[in-house]
């Protein structure tokens, strides 16, 4: 059933006197999948559809031509899709599989195979954890942060520091700001202007001084091929690095999923510049094409880490790749 946060956080005890946390309840969970599915609906009305007709009448050469068109326009990606239908289909014809529902089954396996590339937890046990949060305008940097701050915090019982190092605009650290009292989270901000790398350092050290579990970085977006940006973004990450040995700790990259294939491209140069750890993919939600979580990893080898299905906040999510197949295809 779904992954849970617990299963997405490496920790050691829990800090500060908190709670051990508690693994969500079979109930609980159950309401999470559904409220994928409602979210995911863009994605699922396309998909699903398409794939139930196909597979579920007489399988012929046409069936794999529109189940390929079906992945493809749901962003699956080329490469991908060819090679989950390819394998499909030699299953099919040499036996073994057949009828509509092991069919079905079959897919929605080896679409969330795809997905499962590298190590996808987020390690927090070292003292400060630092994340690192990178991606371009509007992608959900910062309502990323708010909501994971306000999981590990509430929820967990972390001791949380959130760092405004998106210093150009004043409604960006305002933004910040807000999810910071939310979450019951330390602040750290620098005057307007200042270099971001300064205020990340500052943010770093206020969380060594208090003690703090994990320190969320937060950034300026940034575009892609913006070379200067993209070398001030590396600039942020070596003061963190020399501050503390090993951070940042995660790197996450947020990337918007109604941008299809340009996320892609995004997820590549930013590798290029950063080391990037996992991906956050967000607003699955506003788009039809959701099946880019699933082709995103295999194309990058970059794991999803979270995913983002609405503005709520418990519309992030950890991502689970068998959970999410289910969600789209079922
Ligand atoms: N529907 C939907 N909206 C989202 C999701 N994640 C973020 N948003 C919205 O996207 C908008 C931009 O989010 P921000 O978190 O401000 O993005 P950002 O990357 O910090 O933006 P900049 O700092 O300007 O680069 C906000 O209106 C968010 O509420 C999601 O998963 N689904
Ligand atoms: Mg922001």
């Amino acid at each position: 059933m779904a992954r849970e946060w617990s299963d997405l956080f490496i920790t050691s005890a829990p800090a500060h006197g908190a709670a051990a946390p508690q693994p969500e309840s079979t109930e609980r969970r159950r309401g999470m999948f559904a409220r994928l599915r409602e979210n995911l609906r863009k994605t699922r009305q396309a998909l699903g559809a398409e794939i139930q007709a196909t597979l579920f009448e007489e399988v012929n050469d046409e069936t794999w031509e529109r189940l390929e068109e079906a992945l493809i326009y749901a962003d699956v990606g080329a490469r991908t899709t060819a090679q989950v239908v390819g394998q499909l289909e030699r299953e099919a014809t040499e036996g073994g599989i057949s009828g509509g529902e092991a069919l079905t089954v079959r897919l929605t396996e080896l679409l969330a195979g795809i997905a499962r590339v590298g190590d996808d937890h987020i390690d927090l046990r070292s003292k400060p954890s630092v994340i690192l949060m990178a991606g371009v305008n509007g992608t959900g940097k910062t309502t990323t942060t708010g909501k994971l701050a306000h999981h590990l915090s509430r929820e967990l019982g972390h001791r949380v520091v959130l760092v405004a190092a998106d210093t150009f605009r004043a409604a960006a650290v305002e933004q910040l700001e807000l999810w910071a009292q939310r979450a019951g989270a330390q602040f750290v901000r620098g005057p307007e202007g200042t270099d971001p790398g300064s205020v990340a350092f500052e943010g770093v050290q206020a969380g060594i001084d208090g003690n703090a579990d994990v320190v969320i970085v937060d950034t300026a977006g940034r575009l892609h091929t913006q070379d200067d940006l993209m070398g001030e973004l590396a600039k942020i990450r070596r003061v963190i690095g020399k501050q503390l040995p090993d951070a940042p700790h995660e790197t996450l990259l947020t990337v918007d999923a109604t941008t299809g294939q340009n996320g892609l491209r995004q997820a590549q140069l930013f590798s290029q510049a950063i080391p990037v750890s996992g991906l956050v993919l967000t607003k699955l939600d506003g788009t039809a094409k959701g099946g880019i979580a699933l082709a995103i990893a295999g194309e990058l080898g970059i794991p999803v880490k979270l995913i983002g299905i609405g503005e709520q906040l418990e519309d992030l999510r950890p991502f689970d790749a068998d959970e999410f197949a289910r969600a789209l295809v079922s």
